[in-house]
């Protein structure tokens, strides 16, 4: 069987970044990425190939591997070879994730198309994930002692953060639970994102330090954002289903927000939300409520404090083309909830 080329997403690499050379470097970058997923991931047995080249098929933001050409700028080596390869690294594991939560999630699509545990079933999910990270670690062993290091303390933290929301928040503070399962979720790969990159990219200590700290903070913000989105959006402008969250039971931001509230609508959530939501009547009926609750201001509000740490960061780095496209970044990620 042979694999046709990996058609770059549609998505990737589309994002204006304010200047006309950053944005044919990044295009470069990207397309140079996306050539090294498919040969890497073209390799192996083929009963293995497709299901690995499914979902990096299907498309995907490539956020990630954008975030480490862009941190990779601020040294004398950006975009080169090694900050492909460690910007496919990370697009890797982010995929490897993804497959692996799908299955845990039972969810049914992925990038638009069915997910790996719906089309095939969770064994061959689960497999296909492993092999991601063994094409990860090929990948990242000649990238030096420090990038393995790294990685491994990523993997870890990713698999701490899906275990912390697995087992829950028991007696601890639930606000503190979730921020710290986001962390290390969401953040901690974009994190490592803009680690690498300026790693690679020959950056200085500094300024990798700011642009890790900053990886963190969007991804962070990101995934507020999105929470934020699956309560309150309108389905027209947004194609989600509201209330997905709460259907499986998970309470993110907003929910465990407006469950605080000394107030008749805190009331009636807490005797509502004592599990997952089996009923379209009763997501019906916790969306009006927390509608009518705090929960999205006060979202916004922890939004608006990771946004100000971001920008925090972005004011460690020099001022030029490059830190005002990641500075508009982190904006843009806010935009979507206005
Ligand atoms: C396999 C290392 C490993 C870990 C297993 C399952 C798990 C532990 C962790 C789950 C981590 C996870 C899926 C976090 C959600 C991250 C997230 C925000 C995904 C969506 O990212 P986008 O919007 O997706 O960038 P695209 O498709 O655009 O790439």
């Amino acid at each position: 069987m042979t694999h046709g080329p990996t058609q770059p997403p549609r998505s990737a690499g589309y994002v204006d970044l304010g200047d006309a050379d950053l944005n044919a470097r990044i295009a470069d970058g990207l397309a140079a990425v996306e050539k090294l997923l498919h040969d890497e991931l073209s390799k192996g047995e083929d009963f293995l190939v497709d299901k690995v080249l499914h979902l990096i098929r299907a498309g995907g933001k490539r956020f990630r591997p954008m975030m480490a050409l862009l941190a990779s700028e601020y040294g004398p080596k950006a975009g080169s070879d090694e900050v492909i390869r460690a910007a496919a690294v990370v697009e890797i594991t982010h995929l490897a994730t993804l497959y692996h939560d799908d299955v845990m999630d039972e969810a049914e699509l992925r990038r638009g198309v069915e997910s790996a545990n719906s089309r095939w079933d969770n064994s061959v999910a689960i497999l296909a994930g492993d092999i991601l990270l063994a094409h990860a670690s090929r990948l990242m062993s000649g990238l030096g002692r420090e990038t393995v290091f790294h990685f491994a303390e990523t993997f870890g933290d990713l698999v701490t953060g899906q275990m912390r929301e697995t087992v829950g928040p028991g007696d601890s503070d639930p606000i503190e639970h979730y921020t710290k399962v986001i962390r290390e979720k969401t953040g901690v790969l974009i994190a490592s994102a803009g680690y690498l990159g300026a790693l690679h990219g020959g950056a200085s200590d500094e300024h990798i330090d700011a642009l890790k700290r900053l990886g963190e903070a969007i991804g962070i913000v990101f995934q507020i954002v999105d929470d934020i989105i699956d309560i309150y959006s309108d389905p027209d402008e947004s194609g989600k289903t509201p209330g997905t969250d709460l259907r499986e039971g998970v309470f993110t931001l907003p929910v465990l927000h407006a469950l605080q509230e000394d107030t008749e609508v805190g009331e009636e959530l807490r005797g509502l939300l004592t599990g997952p939501l089996t009923d379209d009547a009763s997501v019906e009926r916790a969306l009006e409520l927390l509608a009518r609750s705090t929960g999205r201001e006060k979202a916004l509000a922890d939004v608006h404090r990771y946004l100000a740490e971001a920008e925090e960061q972005v004011s460690r780095l020099p001022d030029n083309e490059v830190t005002r496209a990641l500075g508009q970044l982190a904006g843009y990620t806010v935009r979507r909830v206005g």
